[in-house]
């Protein structure tokens, strides 16, 4: 395959942005080889700058659910920008794009955009902490919820453990105020607010891990959160930046039937746009400035272009039988990676909801971040390249998810499963020395 093109526009990257890329995963450095620069996407393919087309299972890491340059939302952007392209003043399209987040999220009854999953998620901690008068925040090892300083810790050993910063220029002084449990351990969560429940603010999880590999929820585990938040006074916030509009129209929240206090939306609310947005109880958001004392602000929140994007996708999804068919397309790429593997005898772990799917080269189960870590991602590494060669565009990670769109057609499944045939027949050739 040729990446003369990439190869060029990566060494010229670099000497103008960090690492090439304005958002390290875009690197490959979980993968290695030459991160394509891609030039046009049109349904589910994309194609990079050396010519090569790919079926894409990122899609921009979630938002583009109806596919790349759906020519529904083209309409509906240029219609925006033909008036201007932001005011940084009210307009009835940020009306219309609450209105109908609200409409699909009962739980959500006031909803304030902003234009990244960081700032919603910032927001809604930065409100639970006004809210309840309380400091410490509790998140999952192998959750991601953006860059916020607070969040970006890694776990210490142990079952519940505080903080430690994950990146320098982290203060441990912020960090300190996080307490991190592993995903789906109802007894590490119940041990946290024993010790430090009567300062928990929050409790802030994807309720559907994404940003670990695709992890499911146990039964039971996101209900076992409502009620240790209830009991202790704690508010319990769903990070549904990615699962949201993409494991069901109502999210994980309406999937799973657990009501969070706050809910924190992106990617697909923007439809490939910059938009995000956090809501949630008319209580809570009443507190948010001018309304309340508890400030939060942005320039382009609400840009038209963005809400204009945001809403053709949100209306597209409204369609009966939408989320059955985004669940039945990555049943079958799922169900295709396993066919496939077992061919070679290659173990792995899938999983998958809605438009989101996962898998570990791991015997399973995988129910968290240490679990995941174990799986085989030199494994991954070796059938990620031999995918790409072939023209399938996979997350350049381990532990991350794909997604499907409303343009993934069977075709482009057959060609996924045929691909990943041979590259697992690569995979079963690595020495199992070569861990
Ligand atoms: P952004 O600030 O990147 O818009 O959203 C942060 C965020 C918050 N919460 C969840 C559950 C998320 O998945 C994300 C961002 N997801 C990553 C993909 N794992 C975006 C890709 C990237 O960082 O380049």
């Amino acid at each position: 395959m040729k990446t003369g093109a990439s190869k060029r526009l990566f060494a010229r990257a670099r000497k103008s942005i960090p690492g090439g890329v304005n958002s390290p995963v875009r690197a490959y450095g979980a993968v290695g080889g030459v991160p394509r620069f891609l030039v046009r996407g049109k349904g589910a393919h994309v194609w990079d700058a050396d010519g090569n087309e790919y079926v894409d299972y990122v899609g921009s890491w979630g938002p583009l659910i109806l596919g790349h340059a759906d020519p529904g939302v083209l309409r509906a952007v240029r219609a925006a920008a033909a008036n201007g392209t932001s005011f940084g003043a009210p307009t009835e399209l940020e009306i219309e794009l609450a209105e109908e987040i609200r409409f699909a999220m009962p739980a959500v009854e006031r909803v304030r955009m902003v234009s990244s999953g960081t700032e919603a998620t910032m927001s809604a901690i930065r409100l639970a902490r006004a809210a309840t008068g309380r400091s410490r925040v509790l998140k999952f090892d192998g959750c991601y919820h953006g860059h916020v300083d607070s969040l970006l810790v890694a776990a210490g050993s142990g079952v519940a453990t505080l903080g430690i910063p994950g990146s320098p220029g982290v203060p441990k002084a912020f960090t300190n105020l996080t307490v991190i449990a592993p995903f789906n351990d109802l007894a590490a969560v119940s041990d946290a607010f024993a010790r430090y429940g009567d300062d928990l603010a929050c409790v802030i999880v994807e309720p559907v891990a994404g940003n670990m590999g695709f992890v499911a929820p146990e039964p039971g585990f996101l209900e076992g959160l409502r009620s240790l938040c209830d009991g202790a006074g704690a508010l319990l916030i769903f990070d549904e930046v990615m699962t949201g509009f993409r494991v069901a129209r109502g999210g994980a929240q309406a999937r799973y039937g657990v009501r969070p206090d706050l809910t924190c939306l992106g990617k697909v609310v923007g439809g490939g746009l910059p938009a995000a947005a956090y809501g949630g109880r008319a209580d809570l958001m009443g507190r948010i400035a001018p309304d309340g004392p508890v400030y939060q602000a942005g320039t382009l929140s609400g840009n038209p272009l963005a809400m204009a994007a945001g809403l053709e996708t949100l209306r597209r999804l409204r369609a009966k039988g939408v989320y059955e068919r985004l669940e039945a397309c990555s049943e079958a790429v799922v169900r295709g990676l396993e066919s496939a593997a077992a061919e070679h005898g290659v173990e792995l772990t899938t999983g998958f909801a809605g438009g989101m799917f996962g898998f570990f080269f791991h015997p399973g189960p995988v129910r968290s971040f240490e679990d995941a870590k174990k799986s085989r991602t030199d494994r991954f590494k070796t059938f990620f390249a031999a995918m790409l060669e072939q023209g399938v565009y996979l997350a350049p990670s381990p532990f991350e998810a794909g997604f499907v769109s409303l343009a993934h057609r069977p075709r482009d499944v057959e060609a996924t499963v045929a691909a990943a045939r041979k590259a697992f027949a690569r995979v079963a050739r690595i020495p199992v020395a070569a861990r």
